[in-house]
């Protein structure tokens, strides 16, 4: 309880040194990144799926695939674009401090992280919800006899919060031991210092990998609470917000409409109108953010249309796409038309 309030007053504290510096930091992001030659994009310290990088220092994940996105929709180059690993502790000062142009870092959509810090959400990238594991020798099959346990997280998340929430609205104790460092959880689990590892189900996925012996785990059933992750960007420059907003809602656009990363070159010239618009063969949508009109083609040839970044880099995680399926194929992805 007392941890709690804690770290509510610092979260405080933190987000009105954010806001001093975003005002000061307000010009137009789109002239910086033209002017720099390459976008800055903010990412986890390692996530599979999401945001990982490979020996040779390669990023991949669908928060990569974003920010590739962008990159291609502004310079016509998805290779026009650097990645700074962030902590949870760390991400927003360095949006904040304009370090980086987008956080396109597994970051949980909340009311406070909208007004108190001076970001925006741009949009949804993966519908997920907070989860539970645990060693499957402890023979658990429920949160419900998590009463006493010491559970694992980071430090400066959302899943730190929640799993407090919970625990308190259920009248059951625990231990929190929660690091900076998501290797560090890993770890700590591993090793059997915490009875559970809670983060968003997806992490969950992410993070089972790395464990000794993956298989010795389990997800509980329940799902704490809802968890909506998505790129944000400095408050006060409605260009820039398009710019992200708009790069993914061409990603989930073109799945929509079939157009895809092998198909986009033969789609151009096609006389289905909603094609057109997305391609640029039909009205100025680019030019209106400030792009070319090739934008959106410009993406979907450097990083595919939303469900094959998906199928790339979250299917091997083993997770269907559920809720995460567009709105008419049963699930909840439903983006704004470009028209
Ligand atoms: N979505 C939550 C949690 C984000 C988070 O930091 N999760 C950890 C555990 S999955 C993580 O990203 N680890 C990778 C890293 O720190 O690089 C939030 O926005 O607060």
């Amino acid at each position: 309880m007392k941890k709690f309030l804690t770290l509510v007053v610092s979260a405080g504290v933190v987000s009105a040194g954010a806001m001093m510096i975003a005002g000061v930091a307000q010009a137009a992001t789109l002239d910086d990144v033209n002017a720099r030659g390459y976008l800055q994009c903010g990412v986890s310290q390692g996530l599979p799926g999401f945001s990982n990088a490979d020996d040779n220092g390669n990023w991949t994940g669908i928060d990569v695939d974003l920010c590739r996105g962008v990159a291609a929709a502004i310079f016509g180059d998805a290779n026009k674009v650097r990645f700074t690993p962030l902590s949870a502790k760390q991400r927003f000062t360095a949006l904040s401090s304009g370090e980086i142009d987008i956080l396109s870092r597994n970051t949980t959509w909340t009311m406070t992280r909208d007004t108190q810090l001076g970001l925006n959400f741009a949009g949804v990238n993966y519908y997920d919800g907070q989860g539970l594991m645990v060693p499957s020798g402890l023979g658990i099959t429920s949160v419900s006899e998590l009463d006493g346990a010491n559970i694992c997280t980071n430090t400066g998340t959302t899943t730190e919060l929640n799993i407090t929430d919970y625990f308190r609205a259920n009248n059951m104790s625990f231990e929190l031991i929660a690091f900076e460092k998501a290797d560090e959880v890993v770890a700590a689990y591993d090793a059997g210092r915490c009875d559970v590892y809670t983060t968003d189900r997806s992490g969950l996925a992410a993070q089972r990998t790395k464990l000794t012996n993956p298989d010795a785990h389990v997800v509980l059933p329940e799902i704490l609470t809802k968890v909506p992750l998505g790129p944000v960007v400095r408050q006060g420059d409605d260009q820039w917000f398009n710019i992200v907003r708009w790069s993914l809602n061409a990603m989930i656009n073109a799945e929509e409409l079939g157009v895809t990363q092998a198909n986009v070159g033969s789609m151009m010239g096609s006389n289905n109108p909603s094609i057109a618009r997305l391609l640029g063969d039909e009205g100025n949508f680019g030019e209106e953010l400030g792009l070319g009109n090739d934008w959106a083609a410009n993406i979907i040839k450097a990083v595919g249309n939303y469900g094959e970044s998906y199928d790339k880099h979250i299917t091997p995680l083993g997770l269907a796409r559920g809720v995460n399926a567009l709105w008419n194929e049963g699930g909840i992805l439903y983006a704004a038309p470009i028209r």
